[in-house]
């Protein structure tokens, strides 16, 4: 069994590749829940959509979330009520963008969920109607919610940080609420695993919250010489997101370098993009074994490539 601990869009774009160099029942990953939120009464799970979307080639792959052939018409006729609804309501927000494909994704989750399923068993039901072939498990079944602590003081959550103010502001602190209560799940598949893979998501806030599970970084460190991870970092700036200033803005070096430092205590070896190549010496320095290979998965094929270069590095055969 390999285990992929994942978060959205550079996870997703890894796990569409792997399932194809990897057996289907020897596939797993855990998937980070902290970006989820509450819209409109909604329970919306964003990395494990942004999975499951991309697995199934289902994604709109411009966005790199929601799905293909989206309309927002929904969205669209929020903007009737701007003008009625009181100051400080939630009633009518249209910054978060529900297309109307997608919000049959949550429409569903959210009922489950109210009849009294678990987060994991939805999931599984939600990625056997997109075919999906492999087991795809959320960190934990309680609610854990990133929330960002801006340079001026105020705190806002995750998605009012990416989405709202498109990450444009810089940060002093991120932190777990409720992680405390969360239980982690997943961590037997992590400790029998023959490899874990930590794909090439933000350090900070998509492996972050999985990170701070309790036991999810001792069972990792257990087992650290066949865990090997996948920098999100590529010359100096993260392919999509956030991740390259939020790790400068909360002290850490936005490199191949800085992702080694954060990752050494819980994976043997750090795989890079050859852009990075000129690093290798200085991430083998923070302690990790260092391999430099094509990580700009710009096709199912280089995402599979990836796969069985991060294994043979580990000694792992697919
Ligand atoms: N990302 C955006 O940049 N803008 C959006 O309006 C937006 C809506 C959205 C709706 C459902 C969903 O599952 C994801 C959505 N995302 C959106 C992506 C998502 O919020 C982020 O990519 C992740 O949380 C970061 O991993």
């Amino acid at each position: 069994m390999i285990c992929v601990v994942s978060g959205g869009v550079g996870a997703a774009r890894f796990l569409r590749g792997a399932q194809h160099a990897i057996a289907h029942n020897k596939l797993m990953t855990i998937v980070n829940t902290g970006d989820d939120t509450l819209m409109h009464g909604l329970s919306i799970s964003p990395d494990l959509d942004t999975v499951t979307y991309t697995v199934s080639e289902s994604i709109d792959p411009e966005r790199g979330w929601g799905l293909a052939n989206e309309t927002f018409v929904t969205m669209e006729n929020l903007a009737r009520f701007t003008a009625v609804r009181p100051t400080q309501s939630l009633a009518g927000e249209s910054w978060f963008g529900l297309g109307n494909r997608d919000l049959a994704t949550h429409f569903y989750r959210t009922t489950r969920l109210a009849e009294g399923a678990t987060l994991a068993e939805v999931t599984a039901e939600i990625t056997q109607a997109f075919d999906i072939p492999f087991r795809i498990l959320p960190m934990t079944n309680e609610h854990v919610s990133t929330m960002v602590t801006l340079v001026d003081g105020s705190e806002i959550s995750f998605q009012e940080y990416f989405v709202k103010l498109r990450h444009s502001v810089a940060i002093q602190s991120v932190r777990f609420a409720g992680i405390t209560d969360a239980t982690a799940l997943g961590l037997d598949d992590m400790r029998t695993a023959d490899a874990v893979i930590i794909a090439p998501s933000n350090p900070i806030v998509s492996i972050g919250p999985m990170r701070a599970l309790k036991d999810f970084d001792a069972t990792l460190a257990a087992r650290r010489d066949t865990v090997v991870a996948i920098s999100p970092i590529v010359a100096g700036a993260a392919l999509k997101g956030p991740a390259d200033h939020m790790m400068s803005e909360l002290g850490h070096e936005p490199s191949v370098v800085g992702i080694a430092r954060l990752y050494a205590p819980i994976a043997s070896t750090l795989v890079i993009d050859t852009a990075d190549e000129h690093l290798i010496s200085a991430v083998e320095r923070e302690g990790m074994r260092c391999v430099a290979t094509d990580t700009i998965m710009k096709t199912a094929e280089i995402s599979a490539t990836l796969t069985r270069t991060c294994l043979s590095v580990i000694g792992v055969a697919t």
